[in-house]
């Protein structure tokens, strides 16, 4: 399949420019999750951008998680979005109308919602690459994850204590958005039953101002109930167990749960180490195994596959997409089950597909119905995904598993352009380039 894009950069060049990128990207304030696209801070971009730069500049990618960590609600909630100056995106603050909300934090303006907890990931990893590279990188990465472990604890504490509702023990979610996949064929049944009312606010796209092709992003009716969710919580005040009780969208996602299950393992490690309480040692301990027997609890019987689950409708989603590998990432599924998902994965239908480019796996299976290899989390292929499963396999002791996902992730983005999101059978870069959770996680490859 080599060949079909003109350029593939060596190594060092590909480093170079990865770099380059992050720097590009850095506003002095904040680095952007890419230049047009995006000009804020998104909460999981930061987590995989601090792992990037941690090679570069250990400082800065301390700085970049101590802004977001900043920008953390009262409540515990860490923004999906800690908004700049910028007015280049929409929904902007102005729309999301946090400014009152209760709980909100004084000193930034942020988006009402949230995103996946990798924020302990990134700063064991931080902490890693410090310790091979100076002393004094050392010295500041030690210091940093002992004084940033009690804002991460009461992040993981406010998504047991305001998002697992019900007995499914899975993390809910109350936006797509809050996902990171937002527009995948995971959430189309939940948004069918979505209903913008007439009173949503008008309002003006601007991404497909940007992105020259509009079919690579969510159509106009997945904005329409997008933005009905925000108009949802601004008028429930940003409250959030009225809008767990009301909003027209509660799904159990079981991608975040097993997440949340790896990040408390990886708190408890740092927290063992920092000498933290062991009170919230053992609060996470209890809070990793509720999530764990969850995600298992909600592999198909026949397929093996995770499956989320609609709050609202009672009942499974049976899509299946790359969520459905979830049980890979925190363990816990019998071994059985957990033999089906690799041969899964390493089949025709996932990551073996004849035809891809790379082997990575693509949001959505080639040779599901609804396969979509050009538009956003409906079939291409995401470098940042790419990444948490390599590292997940390699914390699992699959280190040769781990090596080829790196590689792949490699060949798929030798190209330089740092896709957002890449064309499974060609490569083509899709959506915003230059982005910079890419540019990070190359960085995180290659050295
Ligand atoms: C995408 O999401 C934002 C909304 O949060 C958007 O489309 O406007 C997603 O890919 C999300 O996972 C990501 O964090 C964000 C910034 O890269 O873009």
């Amino acid at each position: 399949a080599g060949g079909r894009r003109p350029v593939r950069y060596a190594r060092p060049t590909l480093a170079a420019r990865a770099a380059r990128v992050l720097r590009d990207n850095d506003t002095g304030a904040v680095i952007t999750a890419a230049p047009r696209l995006y000009p804020h801070m998104w909460s999981w971009d930061a987590a995989f951008i601090s792992i990037g730069l941690a090679r570069l500049d250990l400082p800065r990618a301390v700085a970049e998680l101590e802004t977001l960590f900043k920008a953390q609600w009262r409540n515990g909630m860490v923004p999906h979005i800690v908004f700049t100056d910028d007015d280049a995106y929409f929904p902007g603050p102005d729309r999301w109308g946090t400014d009152n909300a209760v709980d909100g934090p004084r000193n930034a303006r942020t988006s009402g919602i949230c995103q996946p907890p990798v924020h302990a990931i990134a700063v064991q990893r931080m902490l890693e690459i410090a310790r091979t590279s100076s002393p004094q990188d050392r010295a500041d990465a030690e210091r940093f994850a002992r004084s940033i472990w009690p804002a991460l604890y009461s992040w993981h504490r406010w998504l047991v204590e305001y998002r697992t509702p019900g007995s499914s023990g899975l993390v809910a979610i109350v936006h797509g958005w809050e996902s990171g996949m937002d527009n995948s064929p995971r959430w189309d049944v939940p948004y069918a039953a979505v209903n913008p009312g007439e009173e949503l606010p008008p309002y003006v796209r601007k991404d497909v101002r940007i992105i020259g092709d509009p079919s690579e992003r969510p159509t106009d009716k997945e904005y329409d109930r997008y933005l009905w969710l925000i108009e949802e919580m601004r008028r429930a005040g940003y409250d959030q167990k009225e809008i767990v009780r009301s909003s027209s969208f509660l799904v159990g996602d079981v991608f975040i749960t097993a997440l949340f299950a790896v990040s408390c393992d990886v708190l408890i490690e740092l927290g063992t180490e920092f000498g933290q309480p062991a009170s919230q040692l053992a609060d996470l301990a209890e809070w990793a195994s509720r999530a764990r027997e969850a995600v298992a609890a909600s592999c198909h019987s026949v397929s093996g596959m995770a499956r989320d689950r609609d709050l609202r409708a009672n009942r499974w989603l049976d899509t299946q997409t790359i969520a459905g590998f979830s049980p890979l990432l925190c363990g816990g599924a019998p071994d059985e089950v957990q033999l089906r998902l690799l041969s899964l994965l390493d089949s025709d239908r996932w990551c073996g597909h004849p035809d891809l480019l790379a082997p990575v796996p693509p949001s959505v299976s080639p040779m599901r119905p609804g396969f979509n290899p050009r538009q956003y989390w409906r079939g291409p292929q995401w470098p940042v995904v790419n990444w948490l499963f390599g590292w997940a396999f390699e914390r699992r002791g699959w280190h040769e598993r781990a090596r080829k996902l790196r590689e792949a992730g490699l060949r798929l983005t030798d190209d330089g352009a740092f896709g957002e999101y890449y064309e499974p059978f060609t490569g083509e870069p899709l959506g915003s380039t230059d982005q910079s959770w890419t540019a990070a996680v190359v960085l995180d490859w290659l050295c």
